[in-house]
């Protein structure tokens, strides 16, 4: 039996790897998929500009690509605000959507759950403000058309004080970025429109 081990043991091996690509639950899978879309999404910020309107500097802007139907996407980029107002990210414009929304999505009893900040997103002096999944983010309302993987797409951002300017959202894999997928999904069958 000794004699069998080695070979056991890489049998062994080769089997738990196979079982874990194709059973791993739901959760794990999840979790898999959305660190190797973090890899391309990091890749892809790496290359994308930023951009500077009065004391605002924009960093990075991306769009999420969407499934086939969708209503909304969801858009995110980063802010900072180097001068010593306050200033407020108020929509924006997106030449698939019919209109752009600031959303916030935030956890509540176990479910996700979103909401349209009417007066905008503040950026105090000094502050970056991150819109990520989960979080704050861009909603593209009224897509007519879908946003496809790897593509480029111009949109603008509206601030109250500094205006607007415009911005290319690099569209990411479908559930780029951990733990935001299932909740994104509910939105959309919410949002329907
Ligand atoms: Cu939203």
């Amino acid at each position: 039996m000794t004699s069998l081990l080695p070979a056991f043991a890489l049998i062994s091996t080769a089997a738990v790897a196979a079982f874990l690509t194709a059973n791993v639950p739901p959760a794990l899978a999840l979790g898999v998929a959305a660190r190797s879309a973090d890899v391309v999404v990091q890749r892809a910020v790496a290359k994308r500009q930023s951009y500077k309107l009065g004391q605002l500097v924009i960093e990075a802007p991306w769009a999420r690509a969407t499934p086939q139907g969708a209503q909304v996407g969801g858009g995110y980029l980063k802010i900072t605000n180097t001068g010593k107002e306050a200033d407020r990210l108020i929509g924006g414009s997106f030449p698939v959507a019919t209109s752009v929304e600031v959303h916030q999505m935030s956890m509540s009893d176990g479910v996700m759950k979103m909401r349209k900040m009417d007066h905008g997103l503040e950026i105090k002096p000094g502050q970056t403000v991150e819109l990520k999944p989960g979080g704050y983010h861009l909603m593209f309302i009224g897509l007519h058309e879908g946003l496809k993987q790897g593509r480029t797409i111009k949109g603008a951002l509206q601030f109250e004080k500094a205006g607007s300017i415009e911005v290319d959202f690099h569209v990411a894999p479908i559930g780029a970025k951990e733990g935001e997928t299932g909740g994104h999904i509910n939105h959309m069958e919410d949002m329907q429109h």
